[in-house]
């Protein structure tokens, strides 16, 4: 067998404690149930989330994909040579081959994502389709910054890539953070390039999470088998139904998991009792206004650029830069 001499992998995800207090805070007496969407993300997660982005019905990922491919040239121009490029939240490979083969000489990709088996699976696919490309893998949750920053040379040119419209996974002062943490990675006059959702008909969207062919209801309620699989539940997810919706007024697609019985789970010795109709609120997805976004990124000290966005302004890329950290 041939060995890849051009990938190393690092873990450094260990937060099984804080999790589990993370989550039964959550659910625990609470008149809003809620599970953070970081935990949809095991393996099998992130393969239903690869299933969505092939989706008809799931725009966002087609769109950003029309704007990697229709301005190679702005990528090519605009970031520098000689650049070590960091991806947050990287999943499938698919984003990052087209933004590679559109820089300058990059010398090397450092892909990080919470779900271990998929990033390690996807990074050696990456350093095999790019031999001469030095790949770092490195499993984490983005808010470990002392521990990533540990990991990466701090006097390389940076571009970090965000892209999938993830910062829409975080309310409004969560992704400000969000933003600020990955300028402390990324260090000053380095680039952020970023893939935000944008705000449009709200059929469109709610489409895009309500798929004809059903992959999105099993994405959502397999967050409760990976919740089984880490914690010893017992969670029974046919004891639930899935349901997403546009809220209008805080812009954002809300997913929800709706007990259709009453009944109870025991978590670590705590029973979690569920009426019928109570939901588990499971993510929100921002939708923003290219000025809205422009907004957030200013609040968190970061210059906007440059915004691309494909035909039917669906979706935007925005070029930000670290100003200071
Ligand atoms: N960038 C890809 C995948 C987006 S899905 C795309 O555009 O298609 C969101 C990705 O972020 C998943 O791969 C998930 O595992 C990762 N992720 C979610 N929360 C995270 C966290 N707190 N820390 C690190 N990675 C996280
Ligand atoms: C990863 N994230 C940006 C996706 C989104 O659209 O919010 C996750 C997702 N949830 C349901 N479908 C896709």
């Amino acid at each position: 067998m041939k060995v890849i001499e051009n990938i190393s992998y690092h873990n450094i995800y260990s937060s099984t404690k804080n999790d589990k207090s993370e989550v039964l805070n959550g659910l625990l007496n609470r008149q809003q149930k809620k599970i953070s969407s970081k935990f949809f993300y095991d393996e099998t997660g992130s393969i239903l989330f690869d299933k969505i982005t092939k989706l008809k019905d799931y725009y966002p990922t087609q769109k950003e994909m029309e704007i990697l491919d229709d301005n190679r040239q702005e990528f090519y121009d605009y970031l520098p040579s000689n650049s070590s490029v960091i991806e947050f939240g990287s999943g499938s490979n698919k984003k990052i081959k087209r933004l590679i083969k559109s820089l300058k000489k990059p010398f090397e990709y450092i892909p990080i994502d919470i779900s271990k088996d998929f990033l390690f699976k996807n990074a050696l696919h990456s350093a095999k389709y790019f031999p001469n490309l030095k790949v770092k893998a490195i499993c984490a949750d983005f808010n470990q910054i002392k521990s990533i920053k540990k990991l990466i040379d701090s006097k390389k040119k940076k571009i970090g890539f965000f892209p999938g419209s993830t910062i829409g996974n975080y309310c409004p002062s969560d992704a400000k953070e969000l933003l600020q943490n990955f300028s402390n990675i990324l260090g000053p006059n380095n680039h952020l390039i970023v893939g935000v959702d944008l705000k449009k008909d709200k059929s469109i969207i709610e489409r895009a999470y309500n798929d004809s062919e059903g992959v999105t209801e099993l994405f959502n309620k397999n967050i409760l088998n990976g919740l089984n699989k880490k914690f010893n539940t017992s969670f029974d997810s046919n004891n639930f139904n899935h349901k997403a919706f546009f809220n209008n007024e805080k812009s954002r697609v809300e997913m929800h998991l709706v007990s259709n019985k009453e009944h109870s789970v025991d978590f670590i010795n705590n029973p979690i009792t569920f009426k019928i109709g109570e939901s588990i609120h499971t993510e929100n997805s921002y939708k923003y206004s290219v000025e809205n976004f422009k907004k957030l990124a200013e609040s968190a000290q970061m210059e906007i650029k440059k915004v691309l966005k494909d035909k039917k302004s669906f979706f935007g890329i925005f070029f930000l830069k670290v100003t200071s950290i």
